[in-house]
């Protein structure tokens, strides 16, 4: 979908990365890929486009989300779920599922404890109080740990995000209020000047002991983490981001470390794309968190 971006394009994402072989990529590596399919979305055009509450398009976003949460949940033990976009919102979705997998009790969902590695050049921590745009792909964070919309922050019966089991990478665009919320949160971002002063090998060394305790973490990865030179297929552009070798020293790490366990690519827009490049990018970012070595 891109009902939550402010611009049209991000909905076609996933058939710009299917078009760059993901799921061959995925098989060559040894992975049996099974494709489910898109989840059906009204188009903004059949739309009315207006504000409730301080949110565009909160209801269809909502449906969205459900229904992403609730394939991601019924995937079976020992899959993987990769999740395509579309904006950033459906990662409301993903990451409640995942922490929903396999965890229903007799009084009902009761999500795992997860850690979530934020990969993006935005920290999605708007609420619809403090927000510039009303846009709800930059508020997903936000609402996976419970502030914000009640119908957004009740996606998962109850169960939330511990800011302390978020990591941030590639930060360099936040909001006055935004940052705000941030730090009374308490959420640990590794902004693009730690990235240039300390390195990527050591900020997921760090990533990696913060989240020690959790058996399940989820890599949800913005398309513009990464520099608008090599991705330039994204609607909200911001110059400095990783480079091409960072995005995937990251994401090698993070693939070493054996301990991811599900993944989004979001962000892709074909329309504002040079010949499909920032999907093939990012179906190579996500070839070398799944086990992808060049020697
Ligand atoms: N912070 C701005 C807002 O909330 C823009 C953020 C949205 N852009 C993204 N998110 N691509 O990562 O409107
Ligand atoms: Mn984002
Ligand atoms: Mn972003």
């Amino acid at each position: 979908m891109d009902l939550g971006a402010g611009r049209r394009g991000v909905d076609m994402g996933p058939s710009a990365l299917r078009n760059a072989h993901l799921a061959t990529r995925l098989r060559e590596l040894g992975h049996t890929v099974n494709d489910l399919g898109d989840i059906a979305v009204a188009l903004p055009e059949t739309l009315d486009k207006h504000m409730e509450a301080g949110l565009v398009f909160l209801d269809p976003i909502i449906n969205a989300c459900r229904d992403a949460a609730e394939r991601v949940r019924a995937m079976p033990d020992g899959t993987f779920p990769l999740t395509l976009g579309g904006d950033h919102s459906v990662s409301m979705g993903t990451v409640t599922g995942n922490a929903l997998r396999g965890a229903v009790s007799k009084e009902g969902a009761q999500g795992v404890r997860s850690g979530l590695i934020w990969v993006d050049a935005h920290t999605d921590y708007n609420t619809p109080q403090s927000s510039p745009s009303g846009n709800i792909h930059g508020m997903p964070v936000a609402h996976l740990t419970g502030l914000g919309d009640p119908h957004l922050t009740g996606l998962g019966g109850g169960w939330h995000m511990r800011p302390e089991d978020i990591v941030m990478i590639g930060i360099r665009s936040v909001d006055a209020r935004e940052r705000a919320l941030m730090q009374e949160a308490g959420i640990l971002a590794y902004t693009m000047k730690e990235v240039d002063v300390r390195g990527i090998t050591r900020i997921v060394d760090e990533t990696l002991e913060r989240l020690g305790g959790l058996e399940r973490l989820h890599v949800s990865f913005d398309a513009d983490a990464l520099d608008p030179s090599i991705c330039p297929g994204v609607g909200t552009p911001v110059p400095g981001g990783l480079t091409y070798r960072e995005g995937h020293l990251l994401m090698e790490l993070l693939s070493e470390s054996g301990r991811v366990t599900s993944m989004d690519i979001v962000e892709v827009n074909p329309i504002l794309d040079t010949r499909n490049q920032t999907a093939e990018v990012m179906v190579g970012m996500a070839a070398s968190l799944l086990g992808q070595r060049i020697m």
